[in-house]
């Protein structure tokens, strides 16, 4: 009886979580057409490192079961230092990312951007993206 119990229960966070993940993976790109996909993880951006040319976009997927944020905003960093902005580019900060969702920008200044995620930049969550010149 007690392991029918355990059953029971296994089966149930079974279930929720494929329809948590289920409805999470509905959620449409509606972006335009990204030359560079970054997966979201729980506490990282995989790849950590992209690299595309000006005026191309990257797509971020968030995978994971929590939402999450693409910053490159010094204002907004515990440590500037996670942030980075080539001369002339415009911060951004995605804002909420919920978990099965996704975000894009478009570089079109040329060089290199240091991103971190809000929640948890102190946990290692940054990534870059190098902008090479077309
Ligand atoms: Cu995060």
């Amino acid at each position: 009886m007690v392991m029918m119990k355990q059953f029971l229960a296994a089966s149930t966070v079974f279930v929720l979580a494929s329809a948590l993940i289920g409805c999470a993976s509905k959620k449409q790109y509606t972006g335009p057409e990204a030359a560079a996909t970054v997966e979201m993880h729980l506490h990282s951006f995989e790849p950590a490192t992209t690299t595309i040319k000006a005026g191309q976009t990257v797509r971020w997927n968030n995978t994971s079961i929590i939402w999450h944020t693409v910053t490159d905003d010094a204002a907004l960093a515990k440590d500037p230092a996670h942030a980075a902005l080539p001369a002339g580019a415009a911060a951004f900060d995605s804002g909420k990312v919920e978990a099965g969702s996704n975000w894009w920008h478009t570089f079109s200044v040329p060089g290199t951007y240091k991103y971190f995620c809000k929640p948890h930049e102190s946990k290692g969550m940054v990534g870059s993206v190098v902008v090479e010149a077309k």
